[in-house]
């Protein structure tokens, strides 16, 4: 018997989201940093084995106060994973607290599939003050499931992969079963260089950056693939194109050595990775970009 399912995770921006997926698929597949708002996308992660299919989908936190068009595109993304869900994962911060009348919850509730609540980074405490903590989740909110886990360290991940086997129903692969995600390889690594990005730079550098491959050429040097990659970093204004150069062109130096590494490691091959940086003024409120940078139809 072939079971198949969608499993969309939602929840607040830097809850453990990402790192979860990529905990679940065990590879780096969605960008993960400690900033919130590092996802701004709607992604798939397709999880393959001979008798399952599983569509996860990771998602942008709700952003409670949209400042920009993309903003709103973000939670736009957000919100679709809400209607489209066979179950539906919402993430918590463990220590965080959440009130009874809390929006996203209360939407939740009204939803009629399955709800796993996934309390989250609980390497973080100590077990007595962990077990009351769950308590209280437990004795405030109703979900199917409730799994106390930690992303990060991959603990109590396997157990939830094994539930959500057991719990999708007969189906089939809505997908290639060799298919690991919706988005193609230039969008990954367009995600690896603006992780760096949100790694290396500090304030509203990461949150004014977009970037964009140019030209992905696929080639051979000494016999193996190589892969030649020109992107293109899109600010918002002239002072943030001249910190992400930095002086004597270090910064972006740095930024490029570290991209170039993940994004080698992802694709399995040696590459060569030119950046540029332009600006494209208020960029987040401009429709054409935002359509040509994917938040837009
Ligand atoms: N200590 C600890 N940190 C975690 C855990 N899971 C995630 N984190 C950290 O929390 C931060 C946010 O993780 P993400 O996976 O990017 O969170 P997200 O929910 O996808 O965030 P957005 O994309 O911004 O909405 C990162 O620094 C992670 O390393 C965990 O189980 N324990
Ligand atoms: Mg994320």
């Amino acid at each position: 018997m072939h079971k198949s399912g969608f499993v969309n995770i939602v929840g607040h921006p830097n809850v453990g989201k990402s790192t979860l997926i990529n905990a679940l698929m065990g590879e780096r597949f969605s960008i993960a940093t400690s900033k919130p708002q590092t996802t701004r996308h709607r992604i798939l992660a397709i999880f393959n084995d001979e008798n399952h299919q599983i569509v996860f989908s990771d998602s942008p936190g709700i952003i409670e106060d949209p400042k920009y068009k993309m903003h709103e595109s973000m939670n736009s993304f957000a919100h679709s994973s809400f209607e489209d869900a066979d179950i539906i994962l919402f993430m918590v911060d463990l220590f965080d607290s959440y009130d009874e009348d809390n929006k996203t919850l209360k939407r939740l509730s009204k939803l009629k599939c399955p709800k796993y609540l996934i309390l989250n980074k609980m390497d973080l405490g100590e077990q007595e003050k962990i077990k009351s903590l769950v308590e209280e989740w437990k004795n405030k909110f109703d979900f199917d499931r409730v799994f106390v886990i930690s992303a990060k360290e991959k603990f109590g991940t396997s157990e939830l992969l094994t539930t959500i086997k057991e719990d999708i129903k007969e189906g089939p692969a809505y997908y290639p079963k060799d298919q690991s995600s919706d988005k193609n390889m230039r969008f990954f690594v367009e995600e690896k260089i603006r992780e760096q990005i949100l790694v290396q730079y500090k304030k509203e550098i990461p949150y004014s950056a977009e970037v964009k491959v140019e030209t992905y050429k696929e080639s051979q040097k000494r016999g193996k693939p190589f892969v030649h990659i020109r992107s293109i970093i899109y600010v918002a204004r002239k002072s943030q194109k001249n910190i992400l150069i930095g002086k004597e062109g270090n910064a972006i130096k740095n930024l490029g050595i570290y991209a170039r590494k993940e994004i080698e490691r992802f694709i399995g091959c040696q590459i060569h990775l030119e950046l540029f940086v332009k600006v494209k003024e208020n960029w987040r409120n401009d429709d054409r970009y935002l359509k040509q940078f994917g938040y837009m139809p």
